[in-house]
């Protein structure tokens, strides 16, 4: 049903010829990611070598994969490309928009019933369209495209920054805005920036406590939220042979949060075996085919400092598992230094909550070790002190897992089997007293754990790690304890010791499933009707965005200046606003209320220049866009970071923002701004950010010569009577200049179709 088996045949008998003329165009031996890179170039083989960081490159992916939450926008975007059918396999998952409130029957059902419209809208669009659709319940989109679509040697790109996730396979897959999805679902080539590379060679084996997680959570503290930024980060040496496709594909999926573009691993004898595994023993077959140039070439791994732009080498036999947190991704803590780490910071110790399972862990692999340690906590009569939760990743996995007994272990623990879904990974739970917003501590198996992100309480201090330790330290209550020296007392008062987790990459009897959730679309579309209900909240039909009016812009307000921190979840919070993805004007009303103003400390309170008066974001910014004056928003380092969102790019653009002015940008924000046809500008000298003033009006000049590489001016008006004039930067290359001067990548796009 699923693969699409033509397809991988097309690509494998193109990947030895791209990878010869590869080879000789660069000169010198190849990286897995160079191979696989060249080989998707729209413009046939490689005549020459591209600038890592530098060259703008169109590349041919061979499928798009899309999230609910997204999707609505990246279809309605779709639907006015001009397009009868999509030009590449394609599918929309039905995941996040399913609420954890009691267990998994009852929230499905629910959501099933308050999400109607946007699962009708969906379904309707992939029939007509010709895209796979999974429904409601099916799974996480990077699970099941795991389990079903991923193939090594593939290139994809997602409507979701974990799009990675499929990495674990051997694949290029890549998070992107749903104007990119749109672009290569109408037929149009992908760009991208030639990447860097990092190289992180793992040698020896893990053992014990340690897990494939662990080495991403070891490999965000060294990279940091940034490090990954423009780089593919490439895995290899014996230690990666030695990991699950799945325990690879938990380390490429969470990659996302160091910034990389992807990250991946070679072809070899555990991809062979998933994809067995998975009912996919033909591709496998076809893979050893052409083995070899579906990994590094071996003067690459032999002396990987020549060829990576920077190299990171982890030995997993001394890897000790990690917790990172609270509030960021990187801030890695060894197990051994985590109790002490946790006293000197005053964060609390209790644990309320230990929520294991979503995209980023939840294989067989996973699930089995995690329940070997509540079958101990049973059997060693321990009663669990948290809460706790599982999330499977897809139906497959959650049928078998269920049908092998592990679910009814986690059961006798005490923990509650939630949908397959993400649930509270993305503030999709529906937590008991969270309003109260008191003090308190989570830990989860998950990848993300930015303040608010799980159950919208700021004061919840959330830490990420594997499934493993999530649930030893669900079971002690205590955020202190180290499972691998500590004892626990049991309900019988005797000292306990948590034996080291068992698990199986593969489950014996082989996966079994019974509706797996796919609805495969009509052979012939041209008869199906979408429909949008005009007077709808959830959905609304796009208008285009207005072309550059050609001149300078000027007398512009300053909307908000943020000050650190500013993801995609400051700027268009997800958990309560998911339901209007598909509503622009409704969803507008979260612009940037997350955000903290850098003149008062506080969120969502800017000055409203034209009144003098404190007020939401959005609503100051509705009345700027009803007075016809437009503004600027200035934000701190790596602004955008985080989710693939690009409501974060159109809700400042429909509202009119007219320039995103920052000290550097998260990469594929900054693609969304782009493409959405507004400005997004970085501070040549980031010290300037501190020139900028409360009451500032802003001009930004040199737009009538608009060029690649060629700085910008803005001129900060100050209130007194006095001015700044300061040069900004752009990445804007000549094609991405035309976006902005037509208002949006869409309306060219449009424009080439009528
Ligand atoms: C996330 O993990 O933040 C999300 C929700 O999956 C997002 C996508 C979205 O905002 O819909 C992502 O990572 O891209
Ligand atoms: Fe869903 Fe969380 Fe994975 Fe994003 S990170 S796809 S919200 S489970």
């Amino acid at each position: 049903m699923a693969f699409d088996i033509e397809m991988i045949k097309a690509v494998y008998a193109r990947i030895p010829q791209r990878v010869a003329a590869a080879r000789k165009a660069v000169g010198r031996p190849l990286t897995l990611t160079e191979k696989i890179l060249y080989a998707h170039l729209t413009e046939g083989p490689a005549s020459q070598a591209y600038d890592r960081g530098k060259s703008y490159v169109d590349f041919q992916p061979d499928r798009v994969a899309m999230q609910d939450a997204t999707a609505q926008m990246a279809l309605l975007q779709f639907m006015q490309a001009g397009r009868d059918q999509v030009a590449v396999p394609s599918t929309v998952h039905c995941d996040h928009l399913i609420q954890a409130e009691v267990g998994a029957e009852k929230d499905l059902n629910k959501a099933k019933e308050k999400n109607r419209e946007v699962y009708d809208f969906l379904a309707s669009v992939s029939n007509k369209y010709g895209i796979g659709f999974w429904k409601p319940g099916a799974g996480i989109i990077h699970q099941v495209v795991l389990e079903n679509y991923a193939f090594p040697g593939g290139m994809m790109i997602g409507t979701d920054s974990h799009t990675p996730n499929a990495g674990g396979l051997g694949m290029i897959a890549i998070g992107v805005g749903g104007a990119d999805a749109c672009d290569v679902m109408a037929g149009l080539p992908w760009e991208l920036k030639f990447p860097k590379l990092i190289g992180v060679k793992l040698t020896g084996k893990m053992s014990g406590w340690t897990s494939a997680k662990d080495v991403i959570l070891k490999v965000a503290g060294i990279l940091t939220v940034k490090g990954g930024t423009g780089a593919i980060v490439e895995y290899f040496g014996e230690g990666a042979r030695s990991l699950s496709a799945t325990g690879k594909g938990t380390i490429c999926n969470m990659g996302a949060e160091i910034g990389a573009t992807t990250s991946i691993f070679g072809y070899d004898e555990k991809s062979a075996a998933y994809l067995q595994g998975t009912g996919r023993a033909d591709i496998a077959e076809m893979a050893k085919g052409i083995a070899e140039h579906l990994t590094g070439d071996e003067e690459v791994y032999a002396n990987p400092e020549q060829y990576f732009d920077q190299l990171i080498e982890i030995n997993l036999s001394e890897l000790e598992p990690h917790v990172n947190g609270p509030f960021t991704p990187d801030l890695a803590w060894p197990i051994s230094k985590f109790a002490a780490a946790v006293k000197e910071n005053g964060w609390p110790a209790k644990l309320d909550v230990g929520l294991i399972g979503s995209c980023t862990n939840s294989s067989y692999e996973d699930i089995s070790r995690a329940a070997s340690l509540a079958q101990q906590a049973v059997d060693k009569k321990l009663t669990a002190k948290s809460e706790y939760t599982i999330t499977p990743g897809s139906e497959q996995v959650r049928f078998t897992v269920e049908r092998d007994g592990f679910l009814d272990t986690f059961g006798q623990m005490g923990g509650v089997v939630l949908a397959n879904a993400c649930g509270p990974c993305i503030g999709q739970w529906a937590r008991h007293g969270a309003e109260k917003q008191e003090k308190n501590s989570i830990i989860t198996s998950f990848n993300r754990n930015f303040a608010k992100r799980a159950d919208g309480n700021p004061n919840t201090h959330a830490f990420v790690a594997s499934p493993e330790i999530v649930t030893a330290l669900a079971i002690a209550g205590d955020l202190t304890f180290n499972p691998i020296t500590d004892t626990l007392t049991n309900d019988e008062g005797q000292q306990v010791k948590l034996d080291e987790p068992k698990g199986l990459e593969l489950p014996t009897k082989g996966f079994a499933v019974e509706d797996a959730g796919y609805q495969a679309p009509a052979e012939d579309g041209s008869k199906v009707d979408v429909i949008v209900d005009p007077q709808s909240d959830r959905l609304q039909l796009l208008a285009s965005f207005p072309a550059w009016e050609g001149t300078d812009l000027k007398d512009l307000k300053l909307l908000i200046k943020a000050k650190g921190k500013c993801t995609t979840d400051h700027i268009s919070m997800a958990g309560p606003w998911l339901k209007y993805r598909g509503h622009l004007d409704n969803i507008s009303n979260n612009m940037l209320i997350g955000a903290v103003n850098a003149y008062n400390d506080s969120t969502n309170r800017v000055k409203n220049q034209l009144t003098g008066e404190y007020g939401e974001v959005p609503a100051t910014q509705r009345h700027y866009k009803a007075a016809g004056i437009g503004s600027i928003v200035v934000g701190d380092e790596n602004y955008g970071e985080g989710s693939s969102r690009e409501h974060a790019a159109m809700e400042p653009r429909f509202l009119g923002v007219r320039a995103i002015l920052v000290k550097s940008f998260a990469r594929i924000h900054e693609t969304n701004l782009k493409k959405q046809g507004m400005l997004a500008l970085t501070f040549a000298n980031p010290a300037d950010y501190d020139l900028i003033q409360e009451n500032d009006t802003i001009d930004i000049l040199g737009l009538t010569e608009f060029a690649p590489g060629k700085q910008l001016q803005v001129v900060f008006h100050h209130a007194d009577g006095s001015k700044d004039t300061i040069a900004v930067n752009h990445t804007y290359n000549e094609g991405q200049i035309e976006w902005f001067k037509a208002g949006s990548a869409l309306n060219l796009i449009k424009a080439a179709a009528n």
